[in-house]
């Protein structure tokens, strides 16, 4: 079995993990003895289920009694090397006796860094770095920006017509798209720790901001619910609808000191939680990097940022989306339609951002566009 192969199953596994694993990272470990692959595993569930490495080698046990002596471990991200919420993995993977590990990344935990694999080597463990790094770096790309940056992985989710507009002149939008683009919007909640709307939004539509209804094929294993977070800096949003019915999911209001104290007070008598943060110029009135900052520290890895494009606009404007999945349906809403993406710091082309697209595809009668934000592109 060829190094990427071996790295590949790795990957696969983690994949699965990935709505259950944070706020760890969705770690895969393949153990490799005599060039065949004995014991593939991932990440469990935080804070439980233990991290990929001492799952693979616990896999393996079960069928060996004589260990993982000899073996090679692939494994998608650098071993810790810390006592966390588990203990090192670079001792269990040292005790089995594995001679080589191979990895696709380091990890940029301030507590790891480097740290696991001078460990290994120590050991007298032979260490490869780079294998599938760039598969690995896009699987998790919102880890390695929550730990390099402090903030949180912005992902804007939009659904669009085909000329850019997210609502009818008379500010209606439902439904530009169709159930293919809506289940898969649930898919993407489901793998984001928080899901993030503005004032004006959660006034008009009133969403729930739940994960409900996942595409048919689908079948990662769901986590916790995300927590849903309103950002309304001057109270716009009444406290009323799904969102701040706390039976269906936790809700965090993020508003500044210029919010009406009654619609704060009548926030806090639904039992959501409410956080004064400073004020921002654009979109929905909050200091959006304070507010990625404070995800950040409460463990959301992923943020993903539904709206409205006064908000979207505000997050491409000041540089701080990483990620922008657009849905567009098959219908046009004309000049008075709302753009999606109001960006006010575009006066000629050469201000123009230009987006790397990862993926496209079809979803029924819409189109799935997928970007990465914020990496240098060229026109093509
Ligand atoms: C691994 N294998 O499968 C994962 C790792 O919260 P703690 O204390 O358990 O530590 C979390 C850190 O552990 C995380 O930031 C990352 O450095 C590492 N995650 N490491 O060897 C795994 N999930
Ligand atoms: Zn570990």
């Amino acid at each position: 079995m060829r190094d990427d192969e071996a790295m590949r199953a790795a990957l696969d596994a983690a994949g699965r993990a990935r709505r259950v694993a944070p706020p760890w990272p969705h770690v895969g470990c393949a153990l490799v003895v005599d060039g065949e692959l004995v014991a593939v595993a991932s990440t469990g569930a935080y804070p439980s289920g233990g991290h990929a490495e001492t799952n693979a080698l616990a896999l393996f046990a079960e069928h060996r009694v004589d260990g993982a002596r000899g073996a090679t471990a692939y494994v998608t991200l650098e071993p810790c090397s810390h006592h966390g919420n588990t203990p090192p993995c670079t001792e269990a993977l040292i005790a089995a006796g594995v001679t080589k590990v191979v990895a696709a990344l380091e990890d940029p935990d301030e507590r790891v860094a480097g740290r696991g694999f001078a460990q290994l080597r120590a050991a007298g463990i032979e260490v490869v770095v780079g294998v599938e790094a760039d598969a690995a770096a896009d699987q998790l790309a919102a880890y390695l920006h929550q730990r390099r940056t402090g903030r949180a992985f912005a992902l804007l989710k939009t659904a669009m017509s085909i000329d850019g507009r997210v609502a009818a002149a008379d500010g209606t939008s439902q439904w530009i798209t169709g159930p293919f683009a809506r289940a898969d919007a649930h898919a993407l909640r489901a793998d984001s720790q928080a899901i993030v709307v503005g004032g004006g939004t959660a006034r008009i539509d009133q969403p729930a901001l739940t994960v409900r209804a996942l595409p048919d094929d689908d079948d990662a294993p769901v986590g916790r619910a995300p927590l849903r977070v309103l950002l309304d800096g001057r109270g716009r949003a009444p406290a009323t609808g799904p969102l701040f019915d706390i039976s269906l999911a936790p809700t965090l209001v993020c508003t500044t000191a210029a919010a009406d104290p009654e619609v704060v007070a009548a926030w806090k008598a639904t039992g959501v939680e409410v956080v004064e943060v400073g004020a921002g110029a654009r979109g929905s009135g909050v200091d959006l990097d304070a507010v990625l900052q404070l995800l950040a520290a409460r463990d959301v890895l992923q943020v993903m940022v539904e709206g409205g494009a006064a908000l979207h606009g505000a997050l491409l404007a000041e540089g701080r989306a990483q990620r922008l999945v657009t849905y567009v349906g098959n219908t046009a809403l004309g000049p008075q339609g709302l753009p999606a993406l109001p960006l006010d710091t575009v006066a000629t082309m050469s201000d123009a951002p230009r987006f790397a697209l990862r993926a496209v595809r079809r979803l029924g009668n819409d189109v799935r566009l997928d970007y990465t934000l914020g990496a240098h592109a060229e026109a093509s």
